[in-house]
């Protein structure tokens, strides 16, 4: 399943409490109470692995460690553990209390969401000239607890876009083993699937109808997800009475939903070729190349085709890699 946003509640652990204690010396009697722990704080940390939107759905509250009392002989409690919570790349991030929002942008990026208690003093930090003997101490103080929504956008980096019964599920699961469902019939596909080969995520969508920046079919609820893919893979199927004609209906859906589509980096495929005669699908090549379309053909029966695709997935693996590598460039927003 796609989660796409969640609430959770994150609770810091509170601090520990200051020890009242003695030495039990005689001729020194001082205070030995040590400091509470500090509590642990709750922060989210930004992963490429999207797998991790499955783990965070099931969690609605996310509890860090408390801290321990403190105790004699001048010993401190032990600070409560932090909790890291992993969050894909591109999350946005608001505090449901304050409306403070924020986007987690690069791996390994660190947002305190809710911070820890301090832990109290112990009688030790309370002694003096004047009270040698002091009783007093501190609780530790609570931690924050806060109620975040997590918003996740899909950041693969290639949208597999077309007409329903395109072959778009089929072609996920063929170059990453998911298990996108497939069937002949339109709208097959009811959510966006996730699949990744070799590091590179590839996102299937639900098929696009004419009409779909309307709100027409399903894919319109799910084109603010391939708005940060960084390429598409357009497929039209062989089996098409007029490819041209599918073509130019998806491209048109992408350029009234908005330029960032419209504008993105585009491979073209003519999907299925198995399914039809050679000598037919040279025809639909060269008919698309006549408006201007350089088409590729695909088959997922066809391992020579597959490998033309996997060579163009290599090479986005590789800007990619490059691209993690020198963040200053971004990638895929
Ligand atoms: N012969 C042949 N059939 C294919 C190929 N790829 C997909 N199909 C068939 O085409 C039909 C549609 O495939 P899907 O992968 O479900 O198509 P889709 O684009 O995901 O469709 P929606 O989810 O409805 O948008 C299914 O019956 C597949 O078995 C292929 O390379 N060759
Ligand atoms: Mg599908």
């Amino acid at each position: 399943m796609f989660v796409d946003e969640v609430t959770i509640e994150f609770v810091a652990g509170d601090g520990g409490r200051g020890a009242v204690a003695f030495n039990k010396v005689r001729l020194s009697q001082g205070p030995t109470g040590g400091d509470g722990g500090a509590g642990g704080s709750v922060y989210l940390e930004g992963v490429a692995d999207l797998t991790v939107l499955n783990t965070l759905s099931s969690h609605k509250i996310m509890r860090a460690g408390h801290g321990k009392n403190g105790r004699g002989q001048f010993l401190d409690g032990a600070a409560g553990s932090n909790l890291i919570v992993r969050v894909p790349i591109g999350s946005r991030v608001t505090n449901l209390a304050t409306g403070f929002g924020r986007e987690i942008e690069s791996v390994g990026e660190r947002m305190l969401v809710a911070g820890g208690g301090r832990g109290g003093r112990g009688n030790f930090k309370f002694r003096s000239s004047t009270n040698t003997t002091p009783k007093e101490f501190e609780e530790g103080s609570s931690g924050d607890n806060a109620t975040y929504r997590i918003e996740m956008r899909l950041i693969a980096d290639v949208g597999l876009i077309g007409l329903p019964s395109a072959g778009k599920s089929s072609l996920l699961n063929a170059l990453t083993g998911a298990k996108s469902r497939v069937g002949n019939y339109a709208f097959t596909t009811l959510e966006p699937h996730l699949g990744a080969y070799y590091g590179v995520i590839i996102a299937d969508i639900p098929g696009l109808i004419e009409g779909a920046h309307l709100g027409k079919g399903l894919g319109y609820k799910f084109l603010k997800h391939i708005e940060r893919t960084r390429v598409l893979f357009h497929l039209i199927s062989c089996e098409s009475d007029d490819p041209v004609r599918d073509y130019k209906v998806i491209r048109e859906e992408l350029r009234k939903y908005g330029t960032k589509l419209g504008g993105k980096e585009e491979y073209v495929f003519l999907a299925k070729s198995d399914a039809v005669g050679h000598e037919e699908v040279v025809a639909k090549q060269a008919a698309l190349r006549k408006t201007g379309i350089t088409a590729i053909p695909v088959s997922i029966i066809d391992d020579a085709s597959m490998d033309s695709m996997k060579k163009i997935l290599n090479e986005i693996g590789v800007l990619k890699g490059a691209a993690e590598a020198n963040p200053i460039h971004g990638y895929a927003r």
